[in-house]
């Protein structure tokens, strides 16, 4: 499908999802959170396609936010139901049988940031730099970050970067737990799609029910978590996966994974 907003790419099971609207710096108005939605949903279906990386066209943003431009004139009922958009694609973004990968090349705020958070993990550019300026316009975060953040980093640092506003480098985002990986610009995304395909590369099943277990787990007690993780571990024993890659082992050869 052809998109006004986006670019999507992919070769050897890995896709390239880039926000391509530069001029606005990314930023995510109503149209480009509908094309994200369709693409996501079209990757998660492509049984080609074994991990994403999204990030932002041009020098300067992943993403600069939600679109305050098309914010500025909404009502109560507009502004609610342009959050519950945006968090349909934040969670389906968690609920992917595959993972995707935030490669954040320059700023992620607000919603910008709330889209790198909801992908499996961040990798940044040393350009990059991440907030919540939500209460600098005066509303909050809404398309899911005061849970993601405070569930990655604990709610004392989610506290202070929500409540002032402020933005961090990358290095602090590093040093906070937010990223992963910190890389100079030009590697930033060979360095994603490396790491892409090298989950590629390996049973594509085995990370959907790693990933599953992973999200849903947090949300359960302990004890619950292991359970779910057993059932999960369980049901991959069923597969040809799980055959093939053990088999492998065994016979000393490369397993081919099929995902079946
Ligand atoms: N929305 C709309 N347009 C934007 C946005 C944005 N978030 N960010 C940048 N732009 C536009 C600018 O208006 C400008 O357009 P134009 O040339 O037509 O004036 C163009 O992008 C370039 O921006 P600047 O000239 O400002 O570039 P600078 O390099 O000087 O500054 C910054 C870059 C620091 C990123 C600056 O643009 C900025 O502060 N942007 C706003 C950042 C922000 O506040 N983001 C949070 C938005 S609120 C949000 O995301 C809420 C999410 C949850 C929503 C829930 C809804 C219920």
């Amino acid at each position: 499908m052809e998109y006004k907003n986006l670019l999507v790419e992919s070769a050897d099971g890995v896709a390239l999802l880039t926000i391509n609207s530069p001029r606005t710096m990314n930023a995510l108005n109503s149209e480009v959170l509908g094309e994200l939605e369709c693409a996501l949903y079209e990757l998660n279906l492509d049984d080609g396609v074994k991990a994403v990386v999204l990030t932002g066209a041009g020098e300067k943003a992943f993403v600069a936010g939600a679109d305050i431009k098309e914010m500025s004139t909404m009502n109560a009922h507009e502004g609610h139901q342009f959050g519950l958009k945006g968090q349909r694609v934040m969670m389906l973004i968690g609920k992917m049988r595959k993972p995707v990968i935030a490669a954040v090349n320059g700023y992620a705020l607000g919603g910008g940031l709330e889209l790198a958070l909801a992908c499996d993990f961040i990798y940044a550019s040393t350009r990059a730099k991440v907030g919540f300026p939500e209460v600098t316009l005066g509303i909050m975060p809404g398309f899911g970050g005061t849970q993601n953040l405070a569930r990655l980093i604990g709610a004392n640092k989610a506290n202070e970067l929500i409540f002032t506003g402020r933005m961090i480098s990358a290095d602090k985002a590093l040093a906070w737990g937010i990223v992963n990986e910190v890389f100079p610009p030009e590697e930033l995304l060979a360095r994603a799609r490396e790491t892409a395909s090298a989950i590629a590369g390996v049973g594509s099943l085995g990370v959907a029910y790693a990933k599953d277990a992973i999200a849903t787990g947090l949300n359960m007690t302990k004890d619950d978590g292991f359970r779910y993780e057993a059932s999960l571990f369980g049901v991959l024993f069923a597969t040809e996966d799980q055959t093939e890659g053990m088999g492998a082992f065994v016979d000393k050869r490369k397993a081919e994974f099929k995902g079946k």
